[in-house]
């Protein structure tokens, strides 16, 4: 398999941990494709339309994107076809998606803030706008500071997600101060981020 790859970019921490849990690391080679609305990468265009990483060229050669579709991709792959586990079966399946999509929202928001400082002009900067990606982040780390099948249980796609989405936070965020508001939240991330498939894939840059 290839990755379509950028060491600061969450959606591919995201990868970059499921290859980890699901002890495919080593299958996998990594392509620089990290691209911006304004600056696409041309190796990425040419296999994901949409110029955004990550971007996975699979056993077929086809290309699987994006995180979410890739996640379920490796969990299904894993051990010769059988089901890693990260995704549970009936019902459970839902909650944990929606988790994910949760985690997952909180990266974009974040994300759409730092496109705001670094790429848009300072003159067309529109602060209400920011607030209000700011206000998606705090409503949505509250709720995961409800959500159990993020704090506890047995792994899932969605604890996956969250300490992805939190490292961003601390990543692009730092003075956010999230961890006085959610502290079950904090608790759990603290232990997460010392694992090693966290501690590979800590943003640099
Ligand atoms: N929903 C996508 C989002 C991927 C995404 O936005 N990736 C960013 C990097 S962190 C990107 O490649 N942006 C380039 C662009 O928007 O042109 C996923 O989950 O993979």
């Amino acid at each position: 398999m290839k990755l379509y790859h950028s060491p600061t970019s969450p959606y591919v921490r995201k990868v970059m941990v499921t290859l980890d849990l699901t002890g495919q690391s080593g299958e996998v080679e990594l392509i620089p494709g990290s691209g911006t609305p304004l600056a696409p990468n041309d190796a990425t265009i040419a296999h994901n339309p949409l110029g955004k990483i990550p971007c996975l060229i699979g056993d077929d050669g086809a290309a699987i994107f994006d995180s979410r579709v890739i996640c379920r991709y490796l969990d299904h792959r894993a051990n010769s076809g059988a089901k890693a586990g990260l995704y549970p079966d009936g019902d459970a399946l839902f909650p944990v998606l929606t988790a994910e999509a949760l985690a997952d929202g909180i990266i974009d928001a974040v994300l759409l803030t730092a496109y705001e400082w670094r790429l848009r002009p300072e003159e067309f900067r529109y602060q209400p706008w920011v607030d209000g990606q700011a206000a998606k982040v705090e409503r949505a780390l509250a709720a995961l500071e409800q959500t159990d099948l993020v704090l506890s249980g047995p792994m899932n796609a969605a604890r996956i997600a969250a300490g992805c989405a939190l490292g961003y936070v601390d990543f692009r965020l730092a003075d956010l101060g999230w961890r006085d508001r959610c502290p079950k939240l904090a608790a759990w991330y603290a232990a997460f981020a010392e694992t090693p498939a966290m501690k590979a894939t800590v943003p640099v840059g």
